[in-house]
C-alpha cells in the first residue's frame, strides 16, 4: 500500500470512529432518524474531504483530536448532500456506495430528516468547545462551513445543476456551477485546517489555490467516471449526465482534453504547496489520487 493509501485508510477509520461517537443511537421511536444518519455516514466512501481537513491541519501541527471532529462535521454535511441529492425530487437514485440509498433503505421522509439532522449536527459539533478551545476559531469554522454549504456554495450549485437540466450551459457557467456544488465543500475542508492552525494569510491563500484546482480536477474526474467508469466499482449508476442531457466538462471538452485538463490541474494544485516542502507531500499526492481514482 502506498503511503497515501495507508494515510487515507487510517484517517477514514479514525473519522468513522469519531462519527460513531458523535451519532449515538437513542432509545425512543425518534432514533429511526439517527439510524438513517448512521446508515449513510458510516457506509464508507473515500473520505476525501475529512482527509483534506486533517492533512491541512497537520501542516500547522494541530492536535488530531480537534481536526478529526472538524473532519467528521464536514463529512456529515457531505453525507447530507448525498442523501438529499439521491431523493426522487433530485437525482432519484437507488444505489450509492454499492448500497440502497437512504430513502430506499428507510423512506423519503426519514431520508429528508436524516439529511436535515446531519446538517445541523455538523454545526453543533463545530460550536462545541471540544472542537477547539478558542471561541474565535469555532466561530470562524461555523462561518466558513455555513458559507460553503449554503446558497452561495453547495446548495446554490445544486440549484444551478437543476437549472442546467433545461438550459444549455457553456464552459464558464459549468465551471461556476461545479465550483459551488462540489468545489465549495472541498475548499472549506482545506480552509478548516488553516483556521484550526491559525495559519498566516499566505498559507491560507496557498491552500485555497490548491483546493480550487483539486476541486475542479475532482469534478472532471467525476464526469469522466460517469462516462467511462465501472458501475460496480463506483457503486452507483453511470451515464446519468448524458441521459439527462446535461453539459459537463467531458461533453464540452471531449474525453481526451478533459483528462489532460484534470492532470494539469492536479499538477498545478501540487505546485501551490511548495512552501510547505516535505510536509505538503500527502496533499500533493492526493491531487493525483483524485484524478486517477476509479471510484
Ligand atoms: C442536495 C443540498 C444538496 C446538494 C447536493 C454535492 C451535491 C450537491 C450532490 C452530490 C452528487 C454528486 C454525485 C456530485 C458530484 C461530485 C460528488 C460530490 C461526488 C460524490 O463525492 P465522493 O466521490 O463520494 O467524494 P464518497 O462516496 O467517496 O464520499
Amino acid at each position: 500500500m502506498t503511503t497515501l493509501k495507508k494515510a487515507l485508510s487510517d484517517n477514514a477509520k479514525a473519522v468513522s470512529g469519531v462519527l460513531d461517537d458523535l451519532l449515538p443511537l437513542g432509545n425512543g421511536p425518534e432514533s429511526r432518524v439517527v439510524e438513517a444518519m448512521r446508515y449513510t455516514t458510516l457506509a464508507g466512501g473515500k473520505r476525501i474531504r475529512p482527509f483534506m481537513v486533517t492533512a491541512s491541519a497537520d501542516l500547522f501541527n494541530v492536535d488530531p483530536a480537534h481536526s478529526l471532529r472538524v473532519a467528521a462535521a464536514i463529512e456529515m454535511v457531505h453525507s447530507y448532500s448525498l442523501i438529499h441529492d439521491d431523493l426522487p425530487a433530485m437525482d432519484n437514485d437507488d444505489l450509492r456506495r454499492g448500497k440502497p440509498t437512504c430513502h430506499i433503505k428507510f423512506d423519503e421522509a426519514t431520508a429528508i430528516l436524516a439529511g436535515d439532522a446531519l446538517l445541523t449536527k455538523a454545526f453543533e459539533v463545530l460550536a462545541d468547545d471540544e472542537t477547539h478551545g478558542d471561541p474565535t476559531v469555532r466561530m470562524e469554522l461555523v462561518s466558513a462551513l455555513s458559507k460553503a454549504s449554503g446558497a452561495a456554495g453547495m446548495v446554490g450549485g445544486q440549484m444551478l445543476d437543476l437549472f442546467a437540466e433545461d438550459h444549455d450551459l457553456k464552459m464558464p457557467e459549468i465551471t461556476r456551477l461545479q465550483r459551488m456544488k462540489t468545489g465549495a465543500l472541498i475548499a472549506v475542508s482545506c480552509e478548516a485546517g488553516a483556521i484550526l492552525g491559525k495559519a498566516s494569510e499566505n498559507a491560507r491563500h496557498v491552500l485555497h489555490a490548491y483546493a480550487h484546482d483539486v476541486g475542479l480536477a475532482f469534478q472532471i474526474a467525476d464526469d469522466l467516471l460517469d462516462v467511462e467508469g465501472d458501475e460496480k466499482a463506483l457503486g452507483k449508476k453511470t451515464g446519468k449526465d448524458a441521459a439527462a442531457g446535461k453539459a459537463t466538462f467531458v461533453s464540452l471538452l471531449g474525453v481526451e482534453r478533459a483528462r489532460e485538463q484534470a492532470s494539469l490541474l492536479a499538477e498545478q494544485a501540487a505546485s501551490h504547496l511548495e512552501i510547505f516542502a516535505e510536509k505538503g507531500k500527502l496533499l500533493k499526492e492526493l491531487a493525483q489520487f483524485v484524478v486517477n481514482r476509479s471510484a
